[in-house]
């Protein structure tokens, strides 16, 4: 069977695709079926979705959803279906956790709960045969009656490599990933709502790669000469130390070329930071998230002392890693004083740079249920689009006025870095073409 999957853009920026779809239309492949990919930017219309369907001969649409996707997939499925007459599956963190109103919009007939590989398979080889898809493991077709879910695929080594033509890389720089689950317990993190299913569900959602999986991917990769840096999107690369070592040990000495990694400041010592700069490391972005400890402790559920992020911080830097960070705004119980103290914080710490984002609940995670369950959500709020800029929330302790100051002052606080950093106030265009030269330096080399 053809399988289209189809990437739907709510930014001009991502430099990358969706990653699952990576992986399903490799495994699909493997199983004797073919794919195409179109990505769908901003400046694609409807028609031309179309429009690609019928030029691939595609009988299967399939597209990854996070919620920021979904009210641009859902008009855009609307239309095709109106035009053209194949299934469409959908699978990711949206469908998972909010697999009824995905199914009860216009044109959606598969919802994939959890991972797809196999159960997209399933799916393929049933409508081949013309046998029924309703009760295949992990798809759910109907409104309120969930799957059951099988066992996740093991050992992750048996899967095929990523399929790179559906990711949407450029010059090089390849997305990588080498564990699948997070055992933390955040309450705002819809990742980790994977490892809390599969639980519900008697089984373990967290698995590895060995390293020497790993390098066999990235040397194929460095041997075509599509590898001059790697991105790994890992939750948490760094959480099981003699992983890492192993791993800075045999890629410093096989490949040495810089990559960079996102971890919590826990799961690293001084000692790992040195070894990961001396393998090619030289940028690690850490979740900080609030600079309130009560709203880390208690809220949030992140257990860590500011002292941490500082310490941490500075070891990073004198390892020779660029340290970059992650903060979020607007939270449940959140204070303009707790606010302070996240601009305060952020502000005290050495970061090259660094994201902000206001919080939005997404479905599934604890704090969507705490939030629902104070009345801080609004009734209309699954037709309103999930984006970091705004709150969505109607919360007793802050406005959105509140939430704007202090989004404000991180704006302000990101532009002075971004100033002394490179001497100037630099225009758009030019914050563009650094970074294209800075990714053709990479590509020599
Ligand atoms: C890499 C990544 C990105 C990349 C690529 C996006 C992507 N979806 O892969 C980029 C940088 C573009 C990105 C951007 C953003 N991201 Co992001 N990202 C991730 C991250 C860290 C890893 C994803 C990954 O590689 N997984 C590995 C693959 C193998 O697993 P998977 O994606 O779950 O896919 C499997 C199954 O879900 C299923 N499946 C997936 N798609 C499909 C499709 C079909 C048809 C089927 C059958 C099955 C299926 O099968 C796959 C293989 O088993 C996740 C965290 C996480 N661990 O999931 C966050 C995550 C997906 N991102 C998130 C967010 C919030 C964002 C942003 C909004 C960030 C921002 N603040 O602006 C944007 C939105 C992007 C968008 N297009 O809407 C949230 C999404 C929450 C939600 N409910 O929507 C997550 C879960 C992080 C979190 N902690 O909450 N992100
Ligand atoms: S450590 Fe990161 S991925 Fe894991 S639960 Fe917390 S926020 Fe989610």
């Amino acid at each position: 069977m053809h399988v289209l999957f189809v990437e739907v853009d709510t930014e001009r920026s991502w430099a990358v695709a969706s990653i699952g779809p990576g992986f399903l239309a490799a495994y699909l492949r493997q199983h004797g079926h073919t794919v195409s990919f179109f990505r769908y930017s901003v400046d694609h219309s409807e028609a031309d979705v179309v429009d690609v369907i019928q030029k691939t001969g595609a009988e299967l649409l399939g597209l990854s959803l996070t919620t920021r996707q979904w009210l641009r997939t859902k008009s855009l499925v609307a239309t095709v279906r109106q035009t053209v007459d194949l299934p469409v599956i959908v699978g990711g963190l949206h469908p998972t956790f909010s697999a009824d109103e995905v199914l009860a919009a216009e044109g959606f007939d598969y919802a994939c709960l959890g991972e797809g590989e196999m159960a997209m398979l399933d799916v393929i080889n049933a409508l081949e045969a013309g046998e029924p898809v309703e009760n295949i493991d992990n798809i759910q077709t109907v409104v309120g009656e969930k799957p059951k879910l099988r066992p996740p695929f093991t050992p992750l080594d048996n899967m095929p490599f990523a399929a790179r033509d559906v990711l949407g890389e450029h010059r090089g720089v390849v997305h990588m990933t080498t564990q699948r689950g997070c055992p933390f317990p955040c309450t705002y993190c819809a990742a980790r709502m994977y490892n809390q299913l599969y639980k519900e569900n008697d089984a373990e959602y967290g698995r590895r790669r060995t390293v020497r999986n790993v390098m066999d991917e990235l040397h194929a990769l460095n041997d075509a000469g599509d590898l001059a840096y790697a991105i790994f999107l890992d939750d948490t690369f760094t959480i099981h130390h003699p992983w890492v070592k192993e791993f800075c040990d045999v890629y410093g000495r096989e490949l040495g070329k810089p990559f960079s990694l996102h971890a919590r400041v826990e799961t690293v010592n001084e000692k790992m930071l040195h070894m990961l700069s001396k393998a090619g490391c030289d940028q690690i972005t850490y979740g900080v998230e609030s600079g309130s400890p009560r709203i880390r402790y208690e809220v949030m559920r992140r257990p860590v002392k500011n002292q941490r992020f500082i310490d941490v911080f500075r070891w990073t830097q004198e390892a020779g890693i660029r340290v970059t960070a992650n903060f979020m705004l607007g939270l449940p119980e959140e204070t303009p004083e707790d606010l302070q103290m996240t601009v305060d914080l952020a502000t005290e710490l050495d970061i090259m740079d660094f994201g902000y984002f206001v919080f939005y609940p997404y479905p599934g995670t604890q704090l969507f249920q705490t939030a629902l369950a104070k009345g801080y959500i609004p009734d209309d709020y699954q037709g309103r689009p999930a984006n970091h800029r705004e709150s969505i929330l109607q919360l007793p302790t802050l406005t959105n006025a509140d939430i704007g100051h202090a989004y404000d002052q991180l704006t302000a606080l990101r532009r002075r870095l971004y100033m002394d950093r490179l001497g100037f106030d630099p225009t758009a265009e030019q914050v563009a073409g650094a970074a294209d030269h800075v990714a053709d330096l990479a590509r020599v080399g």
